[in-house]
């Protein structure tokens, strides 16, 4: 078995690779990344020299590039994770969000129905449902809620999503998605809340929540979010979306207050400050559909993945230093410098 990953050497990505080389050492995996800001290749360092591992240096838009790979390595399987991700990011630069996310989508279905597949599955996420409102508790996406999208970063990734959907109606293409609630775990890139919240805090930096901070998203520890993946390219329908989230609703400051407390620094560093343009309220998912058809469950409790995860980031600090010690100093004073404290 042959599979692709795109966007592997991204958070989510690198950390499917090691899930899948530990569960499914027998797999080939082929990852092909652009190397993006987000991308990072000392993060694949320990399965670079693994035999049944290559990595390939490919922009998913380049259709030349993607189809003589799928004529070398024939994939039995492709996992697209590979996506710009980052909401504010999106705000900012609408366009490369629509070309690799769109654009970079529909490149590599063309190579699938080209070459033949087994299955296509898709990276999604719950922002396509747009938000839910906080007065209204008892609501939950599920599978049959509307596409809503809020930023372009969403909307690109429901577009994404209405394309996927089409190959399989009009090509027959066997593909899966799943759409995800927000991930934290080792390897996530500085810029998101929770990796941005640590590194912050280390360095005694003012902790710059959105707004009044009452935003809650549902947070899932990274592993769950890869075993979902493998549940559904083992045995999930093809033509189907799956819901993933656990259903672990925080709100942005309780997160950052429990971030504090567990490293030991004063809650003082908290700013609030402007709020995010057209910022989604609430994310709640409803997972039952992959739980009953596939038994899927989240195992990771909330309080147990934020504390591996703050352990990752003291022990590995030279990974995220080199990272905000480059091009990451402009990208904050952009996205921070400007922003007026509330
Ligand atoms: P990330 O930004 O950490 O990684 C993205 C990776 O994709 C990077 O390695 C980057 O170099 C690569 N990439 C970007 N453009 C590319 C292109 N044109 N060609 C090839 N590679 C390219 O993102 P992540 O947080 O790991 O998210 C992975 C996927 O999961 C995305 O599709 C995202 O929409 C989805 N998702 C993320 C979350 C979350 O909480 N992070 C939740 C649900 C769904
Ligand atoms: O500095 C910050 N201050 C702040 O208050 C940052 C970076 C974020 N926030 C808030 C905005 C959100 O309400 O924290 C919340 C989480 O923000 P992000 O980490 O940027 O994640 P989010 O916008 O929720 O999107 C994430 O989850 C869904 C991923 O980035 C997406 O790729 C995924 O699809």
């Amino acid at each position: 078995m042959t599979m692709i990953v795109t966007g592997g050497a991204g958070f989510i990505g690198a950390n499917f690779l090691f899930y899948m080389r530990k569960t499914h050492p027998d797999t080939r995996l082929i990852c092909v990344d652009k190397l993006t800001y987000a991308g990072n290749l000392s993060t694949l360092a320990t399965v670079m020299d693994d035999p049944n591992f290559r990595f390939v240096k490919l922009d998913i838009c380049d259709r030349v590039g993607v189809y003589q790979l799928f004529e070398e390595e024939k994939p039995d399987v492709v996992v697209n994770f590979a996506a710009e991700s980052h909401v504010d990011r999106s705000i900012e630069t609408p366009e490369v969000f629509l070309q690799t996310n769109v654009i970079g989508t529909e490149t590599l279905m063309d190579a699938c129905r080209r070459y033949g597949i087994q299955r296509y599955h898709q990276v999604s996420t719950d922002e396509v449902y747009g938000d839910l409102p906080l007065e209204r508790p008892d609501l939950f996406f599920t599978e049959e809620t509307p596409l809503h999208a809020s930023s372009p970063y969403s909307a690109s990734k429901a577009s994404a999503d209405l394309l996927v959907l089409a190959y399989h109606r009009t090509y027959g293409l066997p593909v899966t998605i799943s759409r995800c609630s927000n991930n934290y775990g080792p390897y996530q890139f500085p810029e998101k809340l929770i990796p941005l919240m640590i590194a912050n805090a280390l360095a005694d930096k003012p902790l710059p929540i959105y707004g009044r901070g009452e935003n809650v998203r549902d947070w899932l520890y990274v592993e769950d979010h890869c075993k979902a993946i493998d549940a559904i390219l083992q045995k999930g329908r093809v033509g189907q979306v799956y819901n993933v989230g656990g259903h672990n609703e925080m709100c942005n400051i309780d997160i950052v207050k429990r971030i504090c407390k567990a490293l030991d620094k004063p809650e003082n560093l908290i700013v609030h400050v402007e709020d995010r343009k057209g910022h989604d309220m609430r994310y709640a998912i409803d997972p039952t559909k992959i739980h009953r058809e596939l038994g899927w469950l989240p195992e990771t409790k909330f309080g147990d993945g934020l504390q591996k995860t703050i352990q990752w980031y003291l022990d590995n600090s030279k990974w995220w230093q080199d990272i905000i010690s480059g091009a990451y100093q402009d990208y904050y004073e952009k996205m921070y410098g400007k922003r007026a404290e509330v």
